[in-house]
């Protein structure tokens, strides 16, 4: 049997709901795969492990995630914390740090055509769309030096070469494998890469946009990379975001902020994964940390409403990102796609509020199991 090493950080508030559906579905995996182990280890991280150690990650469980194979993560923060230092928030920065985890996929699609309904925008304008966020991860403002006085403040936001480099490397292999026609299997040749900048205004833009074009030119001039500014990126992502079908390669801040108007586009955070990944997709295992996009969500905790989409396809990155599981990752996207899609509940599927549905946090990860038990079991 292979056996993989997860660290399980259910985090604050909406993080342990959702986390509590993707195990259900890792159980499944291992129930119909008799030949793969998953050991789980469960640990603290934001404001819950404030509150028992008085750090938002500790030592302790930054060297449990390197050692282990993946970490799954939920989400962090809240107000009651507001005024913690640091804060929930510095446990998810320190973990991708620690792993060196440089380079976050964060995928948008309109999953089926039922869940056109779910975007804001007319249909005919979000159809089809299908791009991929490949954020740095672990340099610009987000990790520059920072002085943080009563009178004054600042955060240095500093990239150096090979910071950028690296990350272009991993949005080449992503536009590879993304193809054009966005089938995963790189369909129609390369996909297009979208470099978001502000090169009018920062230096580190200048060098972002310097960098990725030399390293484009010299190591992959078969695909196709076209510049952005950053605030003119945003406002055409929501005019017509199949504009941008491929692959939009940025930086930490414009990444954070671009790859949450992928929720406003298909209509909530809630069924948006990522990945934050420490080596170069499709070239052999990695490490790395798998997240919704979307945060603790407070004003919908303990309800049991919020959608565990995001959460559960956040594993499905993590079988084939870190352990290269292909075909079980796809199958937990397939069974996704198919409950979402379901007719049974008056047309809608069965989805959660925030996608136009009724079902409850545990209703839709049980659905997902059934189906991806149906779905392992006949292949
Ligand atoms: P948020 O992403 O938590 O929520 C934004 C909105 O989307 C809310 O209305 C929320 O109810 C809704 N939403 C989010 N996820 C949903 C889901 N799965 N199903 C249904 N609706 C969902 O952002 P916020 O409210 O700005 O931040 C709340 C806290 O989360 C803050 O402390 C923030 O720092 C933290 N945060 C953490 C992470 C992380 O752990 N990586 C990411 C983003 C925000
Ligand atoms: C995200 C979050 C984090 C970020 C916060 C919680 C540190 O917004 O994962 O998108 O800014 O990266
Ligand atoms: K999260
Ligand atoms: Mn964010």
């Amino acid at each position: 049997a292979q056996t993989f090493h997860i660290l399980i950080l259910p985090g604050d508030h909406v993080g342990p709901e959702v986390m509590a559906e993707a195990l259900k579905i890792l159980n499944v995996v291992e129930e119909c795969r008799p030949n793969l182990k998953f050991e789980r280890t469960f640990d603290l991280v934001g404001g819950s492990s404030i509150d028992k150690h008085g750090v938002p990650v500790t030592e302790e469980v930054l060297d449990k995630a390197s050692k282990a194979d993946a970490v799954l993560f939920g989400s962090v923060g809240g107000p009651e914390w507001a005024d913690a230092s640091p804060n929930p928030e510095a446990g998810i920065l320190g973990l991708r740090q620690r792993l060196d985890a440089f380079a976050n996929l964060r995928p948008c699609e309109i999953l089926v055509p039922s869940l056109l309904d779910a975007s804001p925008l007319k249909p005919e304008i979000v159809k089809g769309t299908k791009f991929i966020v490949v954020r740095e991860n672990c340099g610009g403002a987000y990790f520059g030096e920072k002085v943080e006085k009563l009178e004054v403040a600042s955060d240095l936001w500093v990239y150096k070469p090979d910071e950028v480099e690296r990350c272009a490397r991993v949005s080449a292999a992503v536009a590879r494998i993304l193809g054009r026609n966005g089938d995963g299997k790189g369909g129609g040749g390369p996909a297009i890469v979208w470099s978001a900048d502000k090169a009018n205004v920062l230096a580190s833009g200048r060098l972002w946009r310097r960098v990725t074009q030399n390293t484009f030119t010299r190591e992959f001039p078969d695909i196709e990379l076209r510049h952005q500014l950053a605030d003119s990126m945003a406002m055409l992502m929501v005019k017509n975001p199949r504009g941008f079908n491929g692959v939009i390669h940025t930086d930490n801040t414009f990444g954070d902020i671009l790859s949450d108007i992928s929720g406003g586009i298909v209509g909530s955070l809630g069924t948006l994964p990522s990945a934050s990944i420490s080596g170069i997709p499709g070239q052999g295992r990695c490490n790395g940390i798998y997240e919704p996009v979307h945060g603790s969500a407070p004003d919908i905790a303990g309800k049991g409403i919020v959608n565990p989409v995001a959460q559960i396809l956040s594993l499905a990155m993590l079988l084939r990102y870190s352990c290269v599981l292909v075909d079980e990752a796809a199958a937990i996207e397939k069974a996704v796609e198919t409950v979402l899609d379901s007719k049974e509940a008056g047309g809608l599927g069965i989805r959660t509020r925030d996608m136009g549905g009724e079902a409850g946090t545990k209703e839709v990860g049980d659905a997902i199991s059934v189906e991806l038990r149906r779905l392992l079991q006949a292949s």
